[in-house]
């Protein structure tokens, strides 16, 4: 009887001091770095959310021997293997209460480092010759910067520290002057391109999806997937408004924001709720009281809602993943399931459903004239095809069938081709190309067996496409230039896994061949 009780003794203080060991070792050696919190501080957020997109092995062996480039430290000489272990298995676990960031949290984290009109009003003499607008601005994930790159010359011109993953694409102001990135963590960084100077920071959410910026360049808005909020700043990234995705009922992860210039207005996809938003920017769209004007659909208020306040498109499913009409009135869009629909902003209803197999990635998607008409191609994440829809009808014209499924589709309007990534299969290093005028696939280019090739971005003159070699510097990554009308190599601009690039023209005139 005594053995037995003391036996449950000794288990019981082990699994206390088991279940204790991990907090404790964190906050010994982590939370200075990632915050006592998990919430990131210098370091990225530890939270089963924010690490998603790092599998378990790899985080065991990031503990245990660090981060090259970075100042995560090696643990394996101060932590036993049991201790590695348990942390990486603590810090995917949900922190209790849920995670939360207010407006004074947000407002706190402002941090400015040069004052509005404190730097000069014209470009730096590196730019001298150069054409701005022809600048790109490539985001590289392996040691987290971003080089700006003359895109006439093809050559880098400077090269500055970024938040830690940014995702998503950076947004330009209509001027080319100012761009915003934002991070997986919520940062949003503010950067002035004319003098090279990251100006403002703030982060606003914990868990961000991406950023928009008015067509203006006046407001910018963010995507949260935690907490659940869309948050609205100013553009010397002030905090205006946080608003709770909810429907009354059930809060809402926020997939994506987009601007929708033409209507002085942002789109949201929601992720939970099968809503889409619209968030008027136009400084005239005050709020009417329901009544006064003929409304067919918003009756759930006293008011329909106007300047800063989401304007809601009941659906019967969800969609998280959009691509716009060039006029912005009309959106496709598409649940992870693959559930395609057409919704018209105007009249606020879904008017078609689109015919799309697997997981199509609206949001890369291109349109071009073919036969008299406006297709849209898509990609897609999981089965190895682009769709091409007619969007007079909304009816899938043809499959193309690729080399495996694919994130990133681009072309120009001075090219007759698109191009293709497989990044996410067997055929990861081959990108292919498409002839807008027949619809088939005309070429194949690889430059390296073995090593992912994606996310492709034209000149603004459309005479060359650039693609990412997908890799670590030390491993052959680069910036990969092509002849747009040949598909020949011309050069390579070694970078560190260079993810997306973005061409200031391309961007900010809404070049029907790229992402807006
Ligand atoms: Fe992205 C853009 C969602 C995973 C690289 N990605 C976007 C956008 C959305 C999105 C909604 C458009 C926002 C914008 O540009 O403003 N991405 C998602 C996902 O839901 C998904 C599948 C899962 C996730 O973890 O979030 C996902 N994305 C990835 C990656 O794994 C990629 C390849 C590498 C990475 O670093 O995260 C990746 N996403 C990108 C890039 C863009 C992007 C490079 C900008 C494309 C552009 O050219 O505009």
């Amino acid at each position: 009887m005594k053995i037995a009780s003391l036996l449950l003794l000794l288990c019981s203080c082990s699994s206390i001091s088991w279940a204790a060991q991990p907090q404790q070792n964190y906050q010994q050696h982590c939370a200075v770095c990632h915050g006592a919190d998990r919430f990131g501080a210098t370091g990225p957020a530890l939270l089963p959310e924010s690490l998603e997109r790092l599998r378990k092995p790899e985080a065991l062996k990031t503990i245990r021997e660090g981060r090259a480039a970075t100042q995560m430290l090696a643990f394996a000489e101060r932590l036993s293997a049991p201790e590695i272990e348990a942390l990486a298995q603590w810090i995917y676990t949900p922190v209790s209460p849920a995670p939360f960031w207010l407006e004074a949290d947000i407002n706190a984290s402002r941090q400015v480092a040069f004052a509005p009109g404190s730097l000069p009003d014209k470009p730096k003499a590196l730019f001298d010759g150069v054409d701005l607008m022809n600048l790109f601005l490539a985001v590289e994930t392996g040691d987290h910067h971003v080089t700006v790159l003359d895109g006439d010359k093809l050559s880098p011109l400077h090269r500055f520290p970024s938040r830690y993953a940014l995702h998503g694409g950076p947004k330009f102001t209509p001027d080319g002057r100012y761009v915003f990135f934002a991070s997986r963590d919520g940062w949003i960084s503010k950067f002035d391109i004319w003098n090279l100077e990251v100006v403002a920071e703030i982060r606003a959410g914990i868990n961000t999806r991406n950023v928009a910026v008015s067509g203006d360049g006046k407001v910018v808005a963010v995507a949260n997937y935690l907490p659940h909020t869309i948050v609205l700043l100013d553009a010397e990234l002030k905090l205006l408004k946080v608003i709770a995705a909810t429907d009354g009922k059930q809060s809402s992860r926020v997939s994506a924001i987009y601007d929708a210039a033409p209507r002085k207005s942002f789109v949201a996809a929601l992720k939970d709720i099968p809503q889409v938003w619209e968030i008027s920017y136009d400084p005239k769209a005050v709020d009417i009281p329901v009544g006064l004007v003929h409304d067919y659909q918003y009756k759930e208020g006293a008011f329909i809602p106007g300047y800063l306040n989401p304007r809601r498109t009941e659906l019967a499913t969800v969609l998280d993943d959009f691509f716009f009409t060039q006029d912005y009135r009309v959106l496709m869009g598409a649940s992870r399931e693959g559930k395609g629909q057409v919704v018209n902003l105007d009249v606020r209803r879904k008017i078609a459903d689109l015919e799309l197999p697997g997981m199509p990635h609206l949001g890369s998607g291109i349109t071009w004239e073919w036969d008299g008409r406006t297709v849209m191609a898509t990609p897609n994440l999981k089965e190895g095809v682009v769709s091409i829809i007619d969007m007079k009808n909304w009816k899938t014209l043809k499959t193309i069938p690729t080399l495996g499924p694919g994130f990133f589709m681009r072309s120009h309007e001075n090219t007759p081709y698109a191009w293709i990534d497989s990044m996410m299969g067997k055929g990861k290093d081959t990108l292919q190309i498409i002839d807008k005028r027949t619809l088939s696939v005309v070429a194949e280019v690889k430059v390296a067996a073995g090593k992912t090739l994606a996310h492709i971005e034209f000149t603004r003159d459309g005479k060359y496409a650039l693609a990412s070699l997908w890799e670590r510097k030390a491993d052959g990554g680069a910036i990969v230039v092509f002849d747009a009308a040949t598909f020949k190599e011309v050069k390579r601009i070694p970078m560190d896994k260079p993810v997306g690039k973005y061409n200031l023209y391309n961007k900010i005139s809404r070049s029907e061949g790229t992402s807006h």
